[in-house]
C-alpha cells in the first residue's frame, strides 16, 4: 500500500492529491492513508499535507526503502522481505536476531550504522544516507564447510552489479572490492550451524557509494575509497542495491540448486586482485609470503608457499604489498 500511495503522489508530480482522491483510488480509509503517510515521513520521504489539499510529495527520499528499491528488483525471494532502518547499530547483528523467524532472501538495510563491524571486531565505518549497508539472511541446505563459498558469490555479485553501472572493481579475495587499489566494499559472512547443518548465513555488504573523502575519518582516507571518490559522480544507491540482489539471487541459486558456482568463480577470477601476486597470508602464528597463481573451482585460493610446494588456502586474510 504504501509503495502504491508514493506512486500516486509521485505521478502527480508535485502537485497535492487530495485524501478522498487516494481513498477512492486504493479503496482505504482517509485514517489509514493518514497512517501510512506517517510512516513514510518515518522512512524519510518528505510529504507535505495541508487541509482541504491534501498531500504532496516535495522529495522523493534517496532512501532504500522497499517501495524505492522494489522497482529494480527482479528476485523472486532476495530481497522482497526488506527491513528497513533509518539508524542501526549493525544490520548483520539485527539480521540474526530475526533470523531464525525470518523468511530466506530478508534482507536487512539501514541508512547508517552506529556500530557497523568488520572482520575480527573491525570498526565498518557507516556514515549515513551516503552507502548500502545491508545484510541477507539465506538458509541454504549445504554443509558448514561449504559456506565460506557464500562470500565468493557475494563478491561476485557486487562485482557484476558494478560492471553493470560501468564501474570496474577488482576483488581482493575472499571479502574485499577495491576500486584504484582503494578499499571499496567489505563482506562479512557470519552463520549460526550444528555439525552437520546449517541454521542460517547472514551476509553483510558495506558499499561505499556517494561518500566524500572528508567524509571518512582520517585514518581511512589513504585506504577507503567511494563510487564517487574514485568516479567523480554520484551513483544511484537504491539502482546498485537492487542489481547486487538481482545478480545474488541468481549466482546464489545456480550454488544451492545445482551446486554449481562456475560462474561466481569466472567473475572472481577474472576480476582478481590477486592472482598473480606475491602476498602475505596473515596467519594466527604471524605471516608468510606466498604467491598466488590461482582460485579453484571451489573458491579456494591456490598459492606457492616459501618451500616452493603448492598449497590451497581456504579462508583467511591476506595482504598485498604496498597497499
Ligand atoms: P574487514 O575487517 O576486512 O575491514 C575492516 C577494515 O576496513 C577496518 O579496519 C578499516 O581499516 C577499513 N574500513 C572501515 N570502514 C571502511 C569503509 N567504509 N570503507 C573502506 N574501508 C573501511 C570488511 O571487514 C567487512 C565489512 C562488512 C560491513 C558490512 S555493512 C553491513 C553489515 N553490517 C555490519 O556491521 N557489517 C556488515
Amino acid at each position: 500500500m504504501k509503495q502504491q500511495i508514493v506512486k500516486l503522489l509521485k505521478s502527480a508530480g508535485g502537485d497535492f492529491v487530495s485524501g478522498q482522491l487516494i481513498s477512492e483510488k486504493l479503496n482505504v480509509s482517509r485514517a489509514a492513508i493518514w497512517k501510512y503517510m506517517n510512516a513514510l515521513k518515518e522512512e524519510g520521504y518528505e510529504i507535505e499535507s495541508v487541509s482541504r489539499k491534501g498531500y504532496r510529495l516535495i522529495e522523493s527520499a534517496d532512501v532504500l526503502t522497499s517501495s524505492e528499491v522494489e522497482k529494480y528488483l527482479t528476485t523472486t525471494s532476495i530481497g522482497r522481505n526488506l527491513v528497513y532502518f533509518k539508524t542501526i547499530g549493525s544490520t548483520n547483528d539485527e539480521a540474526k536476531r530475526i533470523a531464525f523467524n525470518t523468511v530466506n532472501g530478508t534482507v536487512v538495510v539501514s541508512e547508517e550504522q552506529t556500530n557497523g563491524r568488520g572482520r575480527l571486531g573491525r570498526v565498518w565505518s557507516s556514515p549515513i544516507g551516503k552507502g548500502i549497508w545491508m545484510s541477507v539472511v539465506l538458509k541454504p541446505d549445504i554443509i558448514p564447510e561449504k559456506v565460506s563459498r557464500i562470500t565468493l558469490i557475494g563478491a561476485a555479485a557486487v562485482c557484476k552489479a558494478l560492471q553493470e553501472m560501468g564501474v570496474e572493481p577488482q576483488i581482493k579475495w575472499p571479502n574485499d572490492l577495491l576500486l584504484s587499489k582503494k578499499k571499496l566494499c567489505g563482506i562479512l559472512t557470519e552463520m549460526s550451524a550444528e555439525l552437520n547443518h546449517v541454521n542460517y548465513i547472514v551476509m553483510g555488504i558495506g558499499i561505499n557509494v556517494n561518500i566524500e573523502l572528508e567524509e571518512y575519518p582520517e585514518e581511512l582516507r589513504e585506504v577507503a575509497t567511494s563510487l564517487k571518490i574514485a568516479t567523480g559522480e554520484e551513483f544511484n544507491r537504491q539502482e546498485l542495491m537492487a542489481r547486487i540482489l538481482n545478480n545474488l539471487e541468481k549466482l546464489y541459486t545456480e550454488f544451492v540448486e545445482k551446486d554449481d558456482m562456475s560462474e561466481s568463480i569466472r567473475v572472481c577470477k577474472e576480476n582478481s586482485l590477486l592472482i598473480g601476486e606475491k602476498v602475505f597470508l596473515i596467519e594466527r602464528g604471524g605471516k608468510r609470503e606466498v604467491k598466488v597463481i590461482d582460485i579453484d573451482e571451489a573458491g579456494e585460493l591456490i598459492v606457492i608457499n616459501e618451500n616452493g610446494e603448492m598449497e590451497t588456502i581456504i579462508s583467511g586474510e591476506v595482504s598485498v604489498r604496498g597497499f
